[in-house]
């Protein structure tokens, strides 16, 4: 933006290394409060539009949402192939929400998120987010641990969507990265069911984090592999792990991804059809280099320490 002048008072910073600062400017602050689970802001951000910010870190903007919220739902919903039953853990948003509901074939999608009050802000302040889909009758709201409803709704789910805040020590989301998590998904899915989450930045020096969730995941699947997602928001490439205990078709051609989207998603798509598919689920050399040779596996009693909001 040449000769332009800045144009906020206020800048909220996101730690994303004791070193580096991912910083936007704030034009219009809609809502700042703590809820009993964690700090919630909802912004106005400039070129980036509005925004949810979770305990510091930035959760989606307006302006580059679909970058991550259509790979994160459409990805595993053409690797299942017909997906009926979805559920999202986390999702508060509404943005997988409204993604998974453009496939016809869907006919129950829940979102499990632990933060009744994200939600609440969420479906009043981000409609361009959730479009209207929390009003869809095909959807439900849990407002409650997600681990807990994948327990008790054993071989159930189609496909799992973990669309969850970063695992930082002080916030809710970390046990959801977890070997025993992961077990509770692979027990709640249905024969032939996929299981994706979001897992961490590709940047390689903080990309510790990303390939210790693959490993830990690849612990409990058949079947693991990586999604990217390159979404500006969070400052570097985004990895999506994504698991079946079936073999899932990594190199899926365009064509026949492009004829199943026609087949079943109504409703527009930005960013995702089959050449777009294809490229996000090859692995770059050094992900696989790296975990080749990794051993870590995260536990509830050993679970990732996400870079969260102090500089210690
Ligand atoms: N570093 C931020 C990762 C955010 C993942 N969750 C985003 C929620 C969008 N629906």
């Amino acid at each position: 933006m040449p000769g332009a002048q800045l144009a906020a008072d206020l800048w909220i910073s996101e730690y994303l290394s004791p070193c580096d600062i991912w910083q936007h400017g704030v034009t219009k602050l809609l809502a700042s409060r703590q809820t009993p689970f964690q700090e919630m802001q909802v912004v106005e951000s400039g070129p980036y539009g509005k925004a949810l910010i979770l305990d510091g870190k930035w959760q989606t903007c307006t302006g580059d949402e679909f970058l991550y919220h259509e790979p994160i739902a459409h990805a595993p919903c053409v690797l299942h192939g017909k997906p009926e039953r979805v559920l999202i853990a986390g999702g508060a948003d509404g943005g997988v929400l409204r993604e998974v509901l453009k496939w016809q074939c869907v006919t129950e999608a829940v979102v499990a998120d632990i933060d009744g009050d994200v939600i609440t802000a969420c479906r009043e302040l981000l409609p361009e987010i959730h479009q209207g889909a929390y009003e869809d009758p095909r959807a439900r709201i849990a407002v409650g641990d997600a681990f807990e409803l994948i327990r008790s709704t054993p071989g159930y789910w189609d496909v799992i969507i973990a669309d969850l805040t970063d695992p930082i020590e002080e916030g809710p989301a970390y046990p959801l990265f977890t070997q025993e998590f992961f077990r509770a998904c692979q027990y709640g899915l249905r024969p032939g069911g996929v299981f994706v989450n979001q897992a961490g930045s590709q940047s390689p020096p903080l990309a510790d984090i990303l390939i210790r969730v693959l490993h830990t995941i690849d612990s409990v699947f058949t079947q693991t592999s990586l999604i990217t997602a390159n979404v500006p928001t969070y400052g570097s490439a985004w990895g999506l792990a994504v698991a079946c205990d079936q073999p899932l078709n990594l190199r899926p051609d365009p064509e026949v991804t492009n004829r199943l989207l026609a087949e079943q998603v109504r409703g527009p798509l930005q960013m995702f059809d089959g050449e777009s598919l294809l490229g996000m689920l090859q692995t770059p050399k050094y992900i696989r280099d790296r975990l080749a040779s990794e051993t870590v596996i995260y536990t509830i009693a050993e679970p990732p320490k996400f870079f969260g909001r102090d500089i210690p």
